[in-house]
Parts: C-alpha cells; structure tokens; sequence
C-alpha cells in the first residue's frame, strides 16, 4: 500500500482521517478549494463594506467639530464620498443577495 510523505500537504485531503487518501476524497478537492476561495473573497468584501461604513460614520461624526467655514469647502467631497461609500455599501448587499440566492 502507498502511503503519503510525512507532513505532507495532501494528509488534509483524508476526510475520515484513516490515513488513506482514496479517490473519491481526492475528487473532493476541487471543491473545497473552490468553496475556500469563494469565502475568502465574501471576507474581504465583508470587511471592505464594513470600513466603508465605519469611515462613513467617522467622517459625519467628525463634521460636528469642524468649522462651518470648511465643512461648505470640503461639501463636494463628503457628497462623493457619502455616495461612492453607499454605491460600495449597496453593491455588497445586493450581491451577498443574489449570491445567496443560488
Ligand atoms: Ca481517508
């Protein structure tokens, strides 16, 4: 019987942890990887979504101790950023919907 190296990268593809990698754990792979890379992708959306939100809630907290003087100046850029950060906000809702959908 073949056994697999010592400490090799392979041992976690034994599901049932006999010691054996069979086929049809090996056939498995394909999947986990892909279903590791999907939630690694959704937990850098999450967090960019959830900054985006934090930041949003920074800044408009921060407005109440700035000068009127500048808060007129810098009002197109808040404007974009209050935009932009809820076009960000929105896309990730709408997507964790639809992805979830399936
Ligand atoms: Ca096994």
């Amino acid at each position: 019987m073949k056994k697999l190296q010592k400490n090799s990268k392979y041992e976690e593809y034994d599901e049932d942890g006999d010691g054996i990698v069979t086929d049809e754990e090996l056939s498995h792979v394909k999947e986990i990887k892909k279903t590791e890379d999907e939630l690694r992708k959704h937990l850098a959306q999450l967090r960019m979504a959830r900054c985006t939100l934090i930041s949003m809630g920074l800044f408009t907290v921060a407005m109440f101790f700035v000068d009127i003087e500048r808060v007129k100046a810098l009002s197109d850029i808040s404007n974009l950023f209050y935009l932009s950060g809820a076009g960000i906000v929105g896309a990730y809702m709408g997507t964790t919907a639809w992805m979830s959908r399936k």
